[in-house]
């Protein structure tokens, strides 16, 4: 076997390879369409690279025609999929625009002015010109992470390879006028070999992408309640034990309020699970839009809620908790009976010192339990005293009450 054919044959085998892994993976992840397309991408590389070397009985330069063809799909999958895997409008037009001008280009000097170097260099320049756009697009991309700068290095890579290797090896050792020894060249040799390492660094860098991809929403789904959308129980005292600390390390004040729908357990007997569940989502909501900016709102399980106020001391928080209260028990909730009057009691806790998440989440749930004893509808302060300023040789020890507010 000569060794072009061995060479050639290397890419093929790669690009089925791992257009089989993509295609695997977007059988698992049907809601991530690039993985898809980075398969029939490959796929078409493997088919374009079998074309160069085993002629269709339709001819050769239909053959080679149909070869061209299957790089452009390649090279439009490819980039569309780097594009949108970092969340980048896929610049059709422009990649389209190149790919025709290329395959006009080959048709040209394979039907016209046969001319082998001038097919080349138009194939390559259109690639090239591809892969300038696609790094174009990656550098716009806000906040780069290491994979987007890599996969920006490898579309900049690519470019060179396309528009610079040819360029130098025709003017080096001169044009090629026939496919005779064509395929043991060494055009031929270093395309083959850069195609072979710039395709598998690229499609290593989206497989971690995809990966990076797949445990970011593992972890945003772990974390998230799938009935309201809040964060659950975990996910806000993880995002909330965070934001105090920061808060306590500028010194900033910040609040904890508790919510918990009332008599609910009547609601559910008296209207049926549905209703209740509508209630509850209407009043995430409600949650969310009135923390939004401001705060971190959790569902902290069944019926129970809560928000931490970042910048928020006590007053403000029971501001804030008084309009929750309010809007809940004069909303209008879509799809639920006139007679259900949905009402929520609160619990609202300030940080002091240095409480902790957990300290501040008990006096919350003691001055809510204060609330519900104080007859629901309504919401209760938990006060503590400021930390005295440590003296020599003094602890300072808060300490802690709840009182109906
Ligand atoms: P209180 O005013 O004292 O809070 O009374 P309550 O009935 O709200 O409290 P209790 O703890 O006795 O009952 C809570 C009810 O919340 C019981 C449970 O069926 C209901 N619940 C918990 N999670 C869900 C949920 O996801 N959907 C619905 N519809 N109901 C839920
Ligand atoms: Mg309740
Ligand atoms: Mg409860």
């Amino acid at each position: 076997m000569k060794t072009g054919l061995f060479i050639s044959l290397f890419n093929p085998a790669i690009a089925l390879v791992i257009a089989c892994a993509f295609f695997v993976l977007w059988r698992y992840q049907r809601q991530r369409p690039y993985l898809a397309v980075l398969a029939l991408g490959h796929a078409a590389s493997a088919v374009g690279f079998l074309l160069q070397y085993f002629t269709l009985p339709i001819g050769l330069p239909v053959s080679r025609l149909f070869s061209v063809i299957c790089f452009n799909a390649a090279m439009l999958c490819i980039s569309g999929a780097m594009v949108a895997s970092c969340r980048r409008k896929v610049p059709y037009a422009a990649i389209a625009v190149m790919g025709a001008a290329g395959l006009a280009g080959f048709c040209w000097f394979m039907f016209i002015v046969p001319n082998l170097s001038a097919r080349l260099l138009a194939i390559n320049f259109a690639f090239g010109g591809v892969s300038l756009v696609v790094a174009a697009e990656l550098r716009a991309v806000p906040d780069k992470g290491p994979l987007e700068k890599i996969l920006f290095a490898l579309s900049l890579m690519a470019s060179l390879n396309f528009l610079v290797r040819p360029i130098l090896i025709i003017s080096l050792y001169g044009a090629y006028t026939s496919y005779e020894g064509f395929y043991d060249s060494l055009y031929w040799t270093t395309a083959v070999l850069a195609h072979a390492v710039v395709s598998l660094l690229v499609a290593f860098t989206m497989l971690a992408a995809a990966a990076l991809d797949m445990m970011r929403d593992l972890r945003v789904e772990t974390n998230t309640d799938p009935l309201s959308g809040l964060l659950n129980r975990r996910g806000f005292e993880r995002a909330a034990s965070e934001a105090l600390s920061r808060q306590a390390a500028q010194n900033l004040p910040a609040a904890l309020v508790i919510a918990d729908l009332d008599h609910f357990k009547v609601v559910n007997d008296r209207f049926g699970h549905a209703i209740g569940d509508r209630v509850i989502v209407a009043f995430a909501e409600l949650l969310r839009q009135a923390a939004a900016g401001n705060g971190i709102a959790g569902r902290l399980g069944g019926e129970e809620f809560a928000v931490l106020l970042t910048a928020s001391d006590l007053p403000a928080a029971r501001l804030f908790a008084e309009g929750a209260r309010l809007s809940l028990s004069h909303a209008s909730i879509r799809d639920v009976p006139d007679g259900l009057k949905a009402t929520a009691s609160f619990g609202v806790a300030a940080r002091s010192g240095a409480d902790n998440l957990s300290e501040l989440l008990h006096r919350a749930d003691s001055a809510l339990y204060n609330a519900k004893r104080g007859g629901r509808n309504c919401v209760r302060l938990s006060y503590q005293r400021q930390p005295e300023q440590p003296s020599s040789g003094d602890n300072a020890i808060a300490a802690s009450r709840s009182l109906a507010g």
